[in-house]
């Protein structure tokens, strides 16, 4: 019996000794623990994938690399252009500077050629009216005292108006009765200090940006230039970024529209019209509510200059500034009149035509290029003290100039022998 089980007991070690022999054999130089290893050929094949994929990537990235080539050529091309720059840098100092000189000397000449193009449109009133008087005192080397009668006359017939005249004569002799003048040349200096103290009524630029939308309300008789006013002020203010809104209020002529269409298309305006015939009224107030729905900066609003029809003229113009004011509490802002300088003294009349309607709160004095009467500015002022705002001389856009009185005095006063371009 013992004998049997120590048999069993051998033959079951040497089978289990056998089994761990072919085990050990068959599992060479691998730890038992890899036997789990079959699961890892999943993350091995996952991590192809990715790799697969990164080469992918890195083939979708060669585009922006294919590309970016350049750069890694471009470091050493940096260095070259950082000399370059560095090379550049005293320069650009120095090109500041001379920017800046350029600058001035451009702004310069633009003045100059402005200042040249005011002396231009000034001169058939300079060898009109002033050419006249500097001949009055050219020829004299002293003062005699026929003097202040000669300057009467020429100043009488220069379209300055009775009134003006009288004035600046008073003055002159006032003058020379104190000896406050030695020579012909101190009286011409004086007459041109009291035209200017005369032209400088007020000489405050339009304030646009008081007021959202700054109103205008232009008025004057047929022919003046009133729309051609309105259409330079607009494209001139569409330049400047504004945004303006056009009323045809004269509507009394299917032209007058069309004409005041052309200029809003040139300044991007839009324009608020009627029928012909319509109440110029009530296009104005629909022109002020556009304006303000439309956050425009401007209104100018274009008007009648009939003066014998049906409906007075007057009234009507009254009326419009009336529903202006409904409209917008402080429309109009600016009640400009237009008059034309080739209409001499009328031009003067017209101011106290329109002045006793209307409160007229400047004046525009155009076709100063074409007359020999623009000595009018004088009259006008001394006798209505309204501020002149704006001046035509000519029929271009940039024609329509800012009234600056020095400007104005130094192109009129200009003497020809000064140089040759006047
Ligand atoms: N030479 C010149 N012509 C002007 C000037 N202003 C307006 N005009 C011309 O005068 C004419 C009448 O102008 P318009 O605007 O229609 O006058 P409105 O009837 O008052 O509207 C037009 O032929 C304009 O070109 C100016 O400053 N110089
Ligand atoms: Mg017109």
């Amino acid at each position: 019996m013992t004998i049997e089980i120590w048999g069993i007991i051998a033959a079951a070690a040497v089978v289990i000794a056998l089994i761990i022999f072919i085990v050990s054999r068959s599992a060479k130089g691998k730890p038992a623990g890899e036997l789990k290893a079959p699961a890892e050929p999943q993350p091995t094949a996952e991590e192809v994938l990715p790799a697969k994929e990164e080469p992918a990537a890195a083939e979708a990235e060669p585009t922006p690399a294919e590309l970016e080539p350049v750069p890694p050529e471009e470091p050493p091309a940096a260095p070259p252009k950082e000399p370059v720059r560095e090379s550049l840098i005293p320069g650009v100092e120095v090109d500041e500077t001379a920017e800046r000189e350029a600058a001035a000397k451009l702004k310069e000449a633009r003045r100059d050629r402005k200042l040249k193009r005011l002396r231009q449109g000034l001169a058939p009133t300079r060898g009109g009216l002033i050419a006249k008087i500097g001949n009055l005192f050219k020829e004299k080397k002293e003062l005699d005292p026929a003097i202040v009668e000669e300057l009467e006359e020429t100043l009488i017939t220069a379209d300055i108006g009775a009134k003006t005249t009288e004035w600046l004569v008073s003055m002159v002799k006032a003058a020379l009765d104190k000896n406050e003048l030695q020579d012909p040349q101190a009286v011409w200096e004086f007459l041109k200090e009291e035209v200017r103290r005369v032209l400088s009524v007020d000489d405050v630029p339009l304030a646009l940006n008081s007021d959202k939308p700054y109103t205008i309300m232009v008025v004057g008789v047929n022919g003046v230039g009133k729309t051609t006013t309105i259409g330079k002020l607009a494209t001139t203010w569409a330049d400047q970024g504004k945004k303006v809104v056009l009323a045809a209020a004269d509507t009394f002529r299917a032209a007058a529209v069309n004409q005041l269409e052309i200029w809003g298309r040139r300044a991007n305006a839009e324009v608020v019209k009627s029928k012909e015939g319509a109440d110029p009224s009530s296009v104005v107030f629909d022109a002020i509510k556009k304006a303000k729905e439309s956050d425009a900066d401007i209104v100018i609003a274009d008007t009648a200059g009939r003066l014998h029809t049906k409906t007075p003229l007057m009234e009507e113009l009254k009326k419009v500034k009336r529903v202006m004011t409904k409209a917008h509490d402080a429309a109009p802002h600016q009640v400009l009149l237009v008059l034309d300088a080739t209409t001499g003294q009328n031009a003067i009349q017209q101011v106290a035509m329109f002045k006793e309607t209307l409160d007229i709160s400047g004046l525009v004095l155009t076709k100063l290029d074409g007359t020999a009467k623009g000595g009018v500015i004088i009259g006008i002022c001394h006798e209505h003290k309204l501020p002149i705002r704006y001046i035509g001389i000519g029929e271009a856009k940039e024609d329509l100039r800012t009234f600056e009185v020095d400007d104005f005095i130094e192109a009129l006063f200009f003497k020809e022998s000064n140089s040759e371009d006047a």
